[in-house]
């Protein structure tokens, strides 16, 4: 059933593909334009080699959001296909009016179910029945489009795109398991088991740990709890992981294994890539962190290859958001979150804490800093508006919970804009109105959980 489903989404990429080579023969600047995140710099960076790798051209924007403004003045630009990457899919109507051809490569949820205009393909498993939130990421789709090109070495960087939204775990399921079997039995990535600690062989161990947000509670995000957890198995907290001896390699891990056993399991590597960027996690957090610096150019000329300057530069910037991390760790253990009755929140001022908060409302709910049966609202007072990043567990989005549409519906209530995906989502209102936001997204949470109940209850019924 769903290899069937895989096989439209396959058939939708292949007329992509056909539309973007027309163009490529043709000699036409492909204008791509994509999303600032992780999965969103990586399925540029899938398009433009692609496109490099066809010795075509392209012309390339980062944007944090496709808003209206971003699509007057695309509409203003004389290409002949636009290539949009994870969004577009809440634009099909504008993309479909564009002067050139459009493709659009999204895994976002897409409630337009109106015929595609004839200039415009889109690809997005949503509307083949398929999973965008742990099944396939932006990059991933992406690399669907270009996939008949045979440049396999590409599943690699479409896997960071999934690691990047969190889609990478020991159990990769639906497209993004068809990229990684394709990767692997092209000789691109292979899994082996190991630790998932990041940049473990680079970093000396108390560190590594520190910044391993898997979680390790006592551990993740606490240097001190680190140093201690270290001495008291009997290891140099200074030592690197290499250093260790096969023994001190063993007691690591089964001690490790004790305060989380998932801390053991599959890691995803790209054989040919440079020990730091070996590991597909370590890649997508520097990637995500050219992101959140803003310094997309960077995470882009990564992903298009540059293993000096630039990756040096995405270093300091992961480095950097670390730090920052630790401290808000140490913040939310200060303040904990203001509860509402079917919702929680966070909310800053602070200038570097601002624009981490999403991270923190995750790294929060894993180290269960939060009431785990409450999604989390981070909010960035951005004057005159308000941030909100939403979190929540995949616990609760089974049990009816959708912050995507929660946030899309309460946002535009209140003259914001917002939405996503059920685990996470973001929004953005006027300052006035947060109150008003956040008592309507109690709200909505309330009905969704209240429908949910009565629609199981009919299934139970009917049986
Ligand atoms: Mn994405």
């Amino acid at each position: 059933m769903s290899q069937n489903k895989q096989h439209y989404l396959l058939n939708r990429a292949e007329e992509a593909h056909k539309l973007l080579k027309e163009h490529l023969d043709q000699d036409h600047v492909v204008r791509v334009i994509s999303h600032n995140d992780a999965d969103g710099i990586s399925a540029a960076g899938v398009i433009c080699n692609a496109i490099t790798r066809e010795k075509g051209k392209f012309h390339v924007t980062i944007v944090p959001r496709l808003k209206a403004e971003v699509l007057d003045k695309i509409s203003q630009e004389k290409y002949k296909l636009f290539f949009f990457c994870d969004m577009g899919s809440a634009w099909t109507q504008r993309i479909g009016k564009l002067k050139g051809d459009a493709i659009i490569a999204d895994h976002h949820q897409t409630i337009d179910s109106t015929e595609d205009q004839e200039t415009l393909v889109h690809i997005n498993p949503h509307l083949f029945g398929l999973d965008g939130t742990r099944d396939v990421s932006g990059s991933g789709v992406t690399y669907l489009a270009v996939r008949p090109m045979g440049h396999y070495e590409l599943t690699a960087l479409a896997m960071v795109g999934a690691f990047g939204d969190m889609q990478g775990n020991d159990n990769i399921t639906g497209v993004n398991h068809t990229i990684l079997q394709e990767g692997i039995k092209k000789g691109v990535l292979e899994i082996n088991d190991g630790l998932k600690v990041s940049f473990l062989n680079e970093e000396p161990l108390y560190k590594a740990l520190s910044y391993t947000f898997l979680p390790l509670p006592g551990i993740s995000g606490d240097f001190e709890g680190s140093k201690t957890f270290l001495e008291k198995i009997g290891l140099s907290y200074e030592i690197k992981f290499p250093d260790l001896s096969n023994e001190e390699k063993d007691t690591l891990k089964n001690e490790l294994v004790k305060v989380n056993p998932e801390i053991f399991g599959k890691i995803y590597q790209i054989k040919d890539e440079i020990p730091l960027l070996r590991n597909i996690d370590d890649y997508s957090q520097i990637i995500d962190a050219c992101g959140k610096k803003k310094k997309y150019g960077y995470g882009l000329s990564i992903c298009l290859g540059d293993r000096e300057e630039s990756l040096q530069e995405g270093l300091n910037y992961l480095k950097n958001y670390q730090d920052t991390i630790i401290k808000g760790i140490e913040w939310i253990k200060k303040e904990g979150s203001r509860e509402m009755d079917h919702i929680q929140y966070i909310y800053t001022e602070d200038k570097d804490i601002k624009s981490f908060m999403g991270t923190l409302a995750n790294v929060g709910l894993d180290l269960k800093l939060f009431n785990q049966d409450k999604p989390v609202l981070a909010i960035s007072r951005m004057d005159p508006l308000i941030k909100v990043s939403g979190r929540t567990t995949l616990a609760n989005t089974e049990k009816g919970i959708n912050l995507g549409q929660a946030f899309e519906q309460a946002s535009h209530s209140y003259g914001g804009t917002g939405g996503g995906h059920t685990v996470a989502a973001g929004a953005v209102v006027p300052r006035n109105n947060q109150d008003n936001f956040l008592n309507l997204v109690d709200e909505i949470i309330k009905t969704q959980l209240e429908e949910d109940k009565s629609n199981k209850s009919k299934q139970i019924t009917f049986n």
